[in-house]
């Protein structure tokens, strides 16, 4: 039998993370023959929410389970962790400056990557799903050092999830059919789904979705705005932000970071920028990747036509901006 993996998830009483730690243990994330040992950590005010989570998954009685660590100490929480899933964050409240929420993110963000960085395995993997995504994996890269900057991602794969159900949903095919759309940049309506290398798969045949659309309309306008905007239509509708749909991507970023992505499928991951496609290093900026062996690579020679480069280019600039805010809000 293997040894069971250490999976940290903070916020983890939180609603995504209520989500995803009973995909955890079922071995949605790993494989369904790889054990698992879960680690929560929350804050002092859902401390006791957390237990009741504890509680469950021990009445859940799953096979691949062998034990639950839940603790409002961050030491403790890291000790071992091969992989980090970074849920918990302050939320955005009604009539509070960007730069306030920030502010909060940076010290939290700050203070776990020291926690990782003295405590968590050599070769941990990281993402972080809270907002700002991209933002608070980069202040967590720069200030746990010692972990490599390639095991720091965030999570855009939702998104990437959205844009691909839109192109089921639009023409009628299965959403398994689909591959190769990309989001680019931030996660944040700022963010650019690009169709341009996207395929569908009917019966053994791929061909290019805008072939299939034939309407460049629908895709240049209302399919790019419909996935920037899907999380406030999900809050609109549902009165509570997307929680499962997040948690099941979650899922599917570190699964595929950790076992591979299919030949010929890419995927869209929150990485380090060394320069691709002109994107400026030092930013977390999401683009097209494949893994192999436990590792990302980003797909490279994809063509970008003007339309594309100027979204590229603004959803950038939002995060060189974020960047400067974060780092105003350093000292
Ligand atoms: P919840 O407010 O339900 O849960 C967050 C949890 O984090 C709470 O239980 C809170 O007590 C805990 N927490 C706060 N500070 C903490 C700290 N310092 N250490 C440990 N835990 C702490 O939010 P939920 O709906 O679960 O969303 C979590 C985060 O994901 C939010 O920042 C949200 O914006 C972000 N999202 C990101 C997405 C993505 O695709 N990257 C999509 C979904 C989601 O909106």
């Amino acid at each position: 039998a293997k040894n069971p993996v250490r999976v940290l998830v903070t916020g983890a009483a939180g609603q995504i993370g209520y989500a995803i730690v009973p995909m955890i243990a079922r071995g949605v994330m790993l494989g369904p023959d790889q054990p698992v040992i879960l680690h929560m950590l929350g804050i002092e005010p859902a401390a006791e929410a957390l237990n009741g989570v504890k509680m469950e998954l021990i009445d859940a009685a799953f096979p691949l389970l062998k034990g639950v660590v839940a603790t409002t100490d961050a030491q403790e929480a890291c000790k071992d962790v091969n992989i980090a899933i970074m849920v918990g964050g302050f939320p955005r409240k009604e009539g509070m400056e960007r730069k306030d929420v920030m502010s909060k993110n940076v010290s939290i963000y700050k203070a776990q990557a020291s926690a990782l960085e003295k405590h968590a395995a050599s070769d941990v993997k990281v993402l972080v799903v809270a907002n700002p995504a991209n933002t608070n994996a980069l202040i967590l890269k720069e200030y746990a050092p010692k972990i490599p900057e390639k095991n720091i991602t965030c999570l855009t794969r939702l998104d990437h999830n959205r844009a691909l159900g839109q192109i089921s949903e639009k023409l009628n095919v299965h959403v398994g059919d689909v591959k190769n759309v990309i989001i680019w940049g931030n996660h944040s309506s700022t963010q650019y789904p690009d169709v341009n290398h996207a395929t569908v798969t009917t019966s053994s045949e791929e061909k290019p979705v805008r072939e299939l659309v034939a309407n460049d309309q629908w895709l240049n306008i209302e399919f790019i705005t419909t996935v920037q905007q899907r999380g406030a239509a999900i809050i609109k509708a549902r009165k509570l932000s997307s929680a499962l749909s997040a948690a099941s991507s979650a899922c599917d970023h570190i699964r595929d970071w950790v076992l591979g992505t299919p030949k010929g499928t890419w995927v869209s991951m929150g990485v380090y920028s060394d320069g691709s496609y002109g994107i400026q290093k030092g930013l977390i900026y999401s683009f097209p990747v494949t893994c192999e062996k436990g590792q990302w690579s980003i797909v490279q020679g994809l063509k970008i036509d003007e339309f594309s480069r100027g979204k590229l280019d603004a959803t950038a600039k939002e995060l060189i901006e974020e960047k400067s805010l974060a780092y105003s809000c350093l000292n």
